[in-house]
């Protein structure tokens, strides 16, 4: 049996690094595609130089040829630009749903039956486009945000109480934009809801410096955005779906009616496995939180308006 193969796209920050973590985690044979000529060549070989002493027998090959990805089980969309300090994530659509739609028609050349994870912003509907583009059915594209937004919460949590991040479990839903929701009522300490461990005024800050996460980054990095825990949240996604895991993880997946939701990529806990989005779960969230989730899905509509009138 060969092993899995991994398709990444776009070799910049995020890219490279989710490459380097499924290779060094053995979990898959790696493709490294950008458009930049020799820059993918030159990362892979540096990082196949790192298996004798990281110890991993998976392979990676970098190219600028959409014939190599061939085959793919999973290909994740890193291709576009990414924000610089003061701008928002919807200021990219139109530049990076050019590079979307031309990403999707190549792979899908190659890999008509792939599952297909998308990153690159304004990510809800960048995911929703890539799904237009392939034909493929909602289950086998989605895209990556939660995990991370999520991860960006629970690390904050573990600050504010303090405990081990170990037991945290944190619940972000919504759009990947300032709109998306913490959900302080399923967001625990070892299952002890953290509203029954940290005062009102200190959740409220947390939640702020979620949404604000990703921006905080920028301003800091100054040239380009945060990667270390988003390509850490795209690999976690990547081996429930390789390893068939099932694992419940906030993903932007296609709703078909679920929070009084309809026909809008969002993010929402998810069930992950081989058959990629295999269950949507819907919790029983509060109406605060239910209304927030409900303009966050009407933001990535609006924006999914612009982007058809674009190209209309
Ligand atoms: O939570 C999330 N979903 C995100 C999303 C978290 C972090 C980053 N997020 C978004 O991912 C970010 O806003 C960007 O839209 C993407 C990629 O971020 P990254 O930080 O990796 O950007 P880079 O380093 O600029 O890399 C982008 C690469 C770069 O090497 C380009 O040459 C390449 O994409 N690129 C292409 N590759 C293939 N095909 C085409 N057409 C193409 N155009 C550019």
């Amino acid at each position: 049996m060969g092993k899995p193969k991994v398709t990444v796209i776009g070799a910049g920050f995020v890219g490279a690094t989710s490459a380097q973590r499924i290779v060094e985690k053995q979990l898959a044979d790696v493709v490294l595609f950008d458009v930049v000529e020799d820059m993918p060549q030159g990362k892979a070989l540096d990082m196949m130089q790192s298996a004798s002493v990281e110890g991993f027998d998976t392979q990676i090959l970098g190219t600028n040829d959409y014939a190599d990805t061939a085959g793919s089980d999973i290909v994740v969309i890193t291709a576009g630009i990414a924000r610089k300090p003061g701008m928002s994530r919807d200021d990219l659509l139109n530049t990076n749903a050019k590079i979307i739609r031309d990403v999707v028609t190549q792979v899908l050349k190659y890999s008509p039956n792939a599952i297909l994870i998308t990153v690159t912003n304004p990510l809800d509907v960048m995911t929703y486009l890539a799904w237009k583009i392939s034909g493929l059915e909602h289950h086998q594209v989605f895209g990556m945000a939660g995990v991370l937004d999520s991860a960006r919460y629970a690390s904050f949590i573990a600050e504010a109480i303090p405990c081990s991040i170990k037991d945290v479990r944190a619940m972000v839903l919504g759009g990947h934009g300032d709109t998306m929701v913490p959900v302080p009522q399923y967001s625990t300490v070892n299952g002890i809801p953290i509203t029954q461990l940290l005062p009102e005024e200190k959740i409220s800050e947390i939640n702020d410096r979620t949404r604000n996460g990703g921006a905080e980054i920028v301003k800091l990095l100054k040239t380009g955005s945060a990667y270390y825990a988003p390509s850490a949240s795209v690999v976690a996604m990547v081996e429930a779906v390789l390893l068939d895991s099932k694992r419940v993880l906030p993903c932007c997946a296609f709703l078909t009616g679920q929070y009084g939701l309809e026909s809008v990529y969002c993010g929402v806990p998810v069930v992950l496995g081989r058959n990629g989005v295999e269950r949507i779960i819907e919790l029983d969230i509060n109406d605060s939180d239910l209304d927030l989730l409900k303009e966050s899905a009407e933001a990535v509509k609006d924006l999914t308006i612009k982007l058809d009138q674009a190209s209309a």
